[in-house]
């Protein structure tokens, strides 16, 4: 079999970051609603993120940032003025929250962004892309289609099979890939769906449960997954009401590796079932149980341990790790212990613009496992290197604000000002004068 990698696509974040309190269930974003943000310190926060993992060694690729203010949405929810001034003045009366939605750079999570199963995986031997419809909120749903079309130029070609997100309802709530794992056995790869909610069956009470059954299945059904590399779970209701809002909150996977907290599955058997249908395709699970006498489910969120991601490097397993799992000594206990049961290392990193929107490690990253003329086949535009990353800090030093206020998004001047820098980072990515929608226009 030619050799397959997994890559990590992270979102680039857009110049508009910022703390608008918008995600229910997500408690870092009620947290920290209405505090003023650093957009050019979050998107160098994530290209550090990048470095430290293309210096271990690690594929590394990204995602450019979505469009920002959408004005076009602005005009279609009825805000109307001459010009873009009065248009944001208009919002900003009557709607500061539809305001910081159209503003908000989400899309810097894209481990929402889509649920992709390798080509090892599906029945026409494709890559396919489902990108996410992130209906539960209305500042996510905005990214779906934009998502889409960058997918589609970013995975070129005949080898990747771009489906459409599901439909937009809530029987069909889809969040991508941050309920989505992939494990990798010798006999190819086990993807693990993992819903908040079916048609029956328990469900939270406090928070909305972001993804169904239904939307899981439908993406394994027409990505082709024979049914023995497909296993459907449901998390634990009382987790996503504790402000497990995704699965990569309280649980994550790669290769063989598996990390979990008690509390992340409602099948008490679960881990066992996933243990079962990995050895049937010849792999031998590493599970790495954690238990809420270690760390609390709310010290989880607090930490965000379990949206660390773990990478493969020629020594073993590395944990990805944020910053606050570092200070906290429970979650700093389990990552010693961890050193002791195969892994090899840690690495603890500053991502705390993000975190405060509830993003940690695992959430900046969309991954994708690739063959090598697949990582051929996509667009350059997409690839992180050391150059790349010393002109994108150039330029976002030129164009991100240091300091962004809600009350700053009437800002009239905002609006260009981002546009000038998208416009620009196309010129850097070589992604073409339409890449956004400005640029069509
Ligand atoms: O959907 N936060 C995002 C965080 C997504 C994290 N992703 C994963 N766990 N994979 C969300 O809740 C906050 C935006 C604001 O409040 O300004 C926000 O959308």
């Amino acid at each position: 079999m030619a050799t397959r990698l997994e890559m990590n696509f992270d979102g680039l974040v857009g110049p508009s970051h910022n703390y608008a309190g918008l995600a229910i269930g997500n408690v870092a974003s009620a947290t920290h609603a209405g505090q003023a943000s650093a957009p050019r310190r979050a998107v160098i926060e994530g290209l550090e993120k990048m470095a430290a993992l293309h210096a271990l060694g690690v594929p590394q690729g990204l995602l450019p940032p979505q469009e920002r203010p959408r004005l076009d949405v602005l005009r279609e929810l009825g805000f109307a003025g001459a010009d873009e001034a009065a248009l944001l003045a208009a919002a900003a009366k009557e709607a500061p929250g539809i305001l910081a939605a159209v503003y908000s750079a989400s899309a810097m999570w894209s481990a929402n962004a889509a649920t992709i199963s390798p080509s090892g995986d599906t029945s026409d031997g494709r890559v396919h892309i489902s990108p996410a419809n992130l209906q539960s909120s209305f500042h996510r749903s905005l990214e779906a289609a934009d998502t889409a079309r960058a997918l589609a130029r970013l995975f070129p070609g005949e080898r990747f099979r771009h489906h459409a997100p599901l439909p937009a309802t809530p029987a069909f709530g889809d969040e991508g890939a941050a309920n989505h794992t992939y494990l990798d056995a010798p006999g190819g790869g086990l993807e693990v769906f993992v819903f908040g909610r079916a048609s029956s069956g328990p469900t939270p009470t406090r928070f909305p449960a972001r993804q169904t059954r239904a939307a899981s299945e439908a993406v394994a059904r027409r990505h082709g997954l024979a049914p023995e590399r497909a296993l459907f779970l449901q998390q634990r209701p009382e987790a996503i009401d504790a402000g497990v809002f995704h699965n990569d909150v309280i649980a994550v996977g790669h290769g063989r590796w598996l990390l979990w907290h008690e509390q992340a599955f409602l099948a008490e058997d679960a881990v066992a079932r996933i243990r079962e249908r990995f050895a049937a395709l010849g792999g031998e699970l590493v599970s790495w149980r954690v238990t809420s006498e270690e760390l609390s489910v709310a010290e989880a969120v607090r930490t965000y341990l379990f949206n660390s991601q773990i990478v493969s490097t020629g020594a073993g397993p590395v944990l990805i790790a944020p910053k606050e799992c570092e200070e906290s000594d429970a979650a700093r206990a389990v990552v010693e212990r961890l050193k002791g049961e195969g892994l090899a290392d840690a690495r603890f990193l500053d991502v705390r613009q993000s975190m405060r929107n509830g993003g940690g490690p695992a959430c900046l990253r969309l991954r994708v496992q690739l063959g090598e003329e697949e990582r051929a086949a996509i667009h350059p535009g997409a690839a992180y290197t050391p150059e790349r990353h010393a002109a994108l800090k150039a330029w976002a030093e030129k164009h991100y604000r240091e300091e962004l206020k809600p009350a700053e998004l009437a800002d009239p001047r905002l609006p260009g000002e981002i546009r000038a820098a998208l416009d620009e980072l196309t010129q850097l990515l070589d992604l073409g004068g339409d890449f956004y929608r400005f640029q069509r226009a």
